[in-house]
């Protein structure tokens, strides 16, 4: 009988898979399909998270522990689909970071790279490696990894910003450090600005160096800077059907991206403008700084307006409408995921 033979062959199996477990062994023949699926399947939910939800609950935080108790006082963004992973995509770690007047969130260093898109400015800093930056709204201020950094505010408003960090990449290989500073602030060794006037104005060292490996020598792409650069491509130029009118942030020292595992971008949509569908292996996350957006995403419509976070997972088709004129930034995985040779995306 056909299904007796069955249940005589998958006992057999069974009893055979049964010696290979104290051995450490497995057939790969019960677990293929799932190993090396067809396509990305993410395990993870687009999602957006509203600023105007998220602020008067970070402002909470603040009045329950100071940014120096908390080391970091963030409301991490955790993907819907995994409570507790601490990740907005599958690889990408970010949250709503506030600094209170008077605080400071202590020096100190660790392999995971991170950037801050900054929200609420207010006069705010960041100390890298020696240089301290004022915070201005949609300025991105790089922490390279294992540069030492310290966070503070000697004005009388909030600072906030949305923290981009691939901590979950840096896990995964298992090679993660982090070290705490003697101090709770750096001693300055360079006048603010001096890594901008030294790297930014398209003019490089005669003797090429280095400070940070394969990030950026530039940690704060200012706005000031940025938005004139992608309003003047804008205005001369017709918008990409699928990007839209959009600048990366590039190390200068070599043309590629800003960051060794992150990408970082700054798009213009004009109010109106639609995006046609585009599908990527990078797992996305878009920090609204002006207008509002609406996100078609695997179907499901999303708005995200100013200050609010919006997460796409791998590979599913996006469209991206400006319903007022936008600007928005975007970080995610590409970078790390071009080095692999993995990335990939297709446009419709
Ligand atoms: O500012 O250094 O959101 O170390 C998480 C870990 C921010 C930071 C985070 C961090 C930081």
């Amino acid at each position: 009988m056909q299904s007796a033979t069955v249940e005589a062959v998958s006992a057999n199996r069974r009893q055979f898979y049964d010696r290979l477990t104290p051995k450490a062994m497995a057939p790969l023949w019960e677990v293929l399909k799932g190993l090396v699926p067809e396509q990305p399947k993410s395990k993870f939910a687009a999602h957006v998270w509203k600023y105007a939800e998220a602020r008067p609950l970070l402002m909470e935080a603040g009045s329950l522990l100071t940014a120096e108790e908390a080391e970091r006082r963030v409301l991490v963004l955790e993907n819907p689909a995994m409570p507790g992973g601490s990740r907005i995509t599958a690889t990408m770690y970010s949250g709503y970071q506030l600094i209170m007047p008077g605080e400071i969130a202590p020096a100190h260093r660790h392999t995971a790279s991170a950037l801050r898109m900054v929200l609420e400015g207010n006069g705010g800093y960041t100390a890298v490696a020696g240089e301290k930056t004022t915070m201005q709204r949609g300025d991105l201020v790089i922490t390279p990894a294992m540069s030492w950094h310290d966070h503070g505010q000697e004005e009388h408003k909030p600072v906030i910003w949305v923290d981009g960090l691939d901590l979950h990449m840096v896990n995964f290989y298992e090679a993660a450090f982090m070290d705490h500073g003697n101090d709770k602030t750096q001693i300055l060794a360079k006048p603010e600005g001096f890594s901008t006037s030294e790297f930014g104005s398209g003019l490089g060292p005669m003797n090429p160096y280095s400070p940070f490996g394969q990030t950026s020598p530039i940690f704060n792409y200012s706005y000031s800077r940025s938005r004139p650069a992608l309003m003047q491509i804008a205005a001369a130029s017709l918008a990409d059907p699928h990007v839209a009118h959009a600048l990366r942030y590039i190390n200068p020292l070599d043309g590629g991206w800003a960051m060794p595992t992150i990408a970082t971008w700054l798009t213009h949509a004009p109010k109106g403008f639609e995006t046609r569908a585009l599908r990527s292996t990078d797992g996305r996350t878009i920090v609204v700084l002006e207008g509002e957006i609406t996100l078609e995403i695997d179907g499901k419509t999303f708005t995200a307006g100013e200050s609010d976070v919006a997460g796409i997972p791998s590979w599913m088709w996006t469209k991206i409408r400006a319903s007022k004129d936008a600007v928005f930034f975007t970080f995610s995985d590409r970078a790390a995921q071009e080095k692999l040779g993995i990335f990939r995306e297709e446009r419709r």
